[in-house]
């Protein structure tokens, strides 16, 4: 009697333990665990428009100086915010002279360059700002004497770029954006 009951739980072990091992196989591809889907859901894209009302202000200017490629500058490069706060970013563009747009824009750390570049092909209708993901926001292009305004929820914490896009600027018109 003994022996038999060892047989038949040994039986119904290997029963649970089969359709258990087919169950996760037999799941529609969707409902399975993907570490793909996780990676995503862990990183959900940014939105620039997702505004919290009820988040702190925060006023920061940017002024864009210089009438000359020798010149020309953003006079600050680095800017520091905190996370959870509404950023209300202004561009002054300070030069006289006609041959100096600026924009900000605010890109994923080390990819001011590449951002730079793409916005030449962008060209002069999309203010020199390609449409990638390695941008959070920008401004519009200011001419001389313009001012820009622009209003975003600080990214995640962590550290990110600033550039002008407008071609031949990036690499003197950069700077580093901190979200702490
Ligand atoms: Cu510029």
């Amino acid at each position: 009697m003994k022996a038999i009951t060892q047989l038949f739980l040994g039986t119904i072990l290997t029963l649970t333990i089969t359709s258990c091992g087919t169950k996760e196989a037999e799941k529609p591809e969707k409902e399975r665990i993907n570490s793909a889907d996780l990676y995503e859901a862990e990183k959900p894209a940014y939105d620039p428009a997702a505004i919290n009302p009820d988040a702190a202000v925060v006023a920061i200017t940017i002024v864009a100086d210089g009438n000359t490629m020798a010149e020309m500058k953003f006079d600050q490069k680095e800017i520091k915010v905190k996370s959870g706060t509404t950023v209300q970013l202004t561009l002054k563009n300070n030069s006289t002279d006609a041959s100096m747009p600026h924009n900000w824009v605010l890109v994923h750390d080390g990819t001011a360059e590449r951002v730079a570049t793409a916005g030449i092909e962008a060209g002069k209708d999309k203010n020199y700002v390609p449409s990638t993901k390695d941008v959070l926001t920008a401004t519009i292009m200011t001419g001389p004497g313009e001012t820009a305004v622009i209003t975003f929820p600080a990214p995640p914490a962590g550290k990110y770029q600033f550039v002008c896009t407008y071609p031949g600027h990036w690499s003197i018109m950069n700077g580093v954006f901190i979200v702490e």
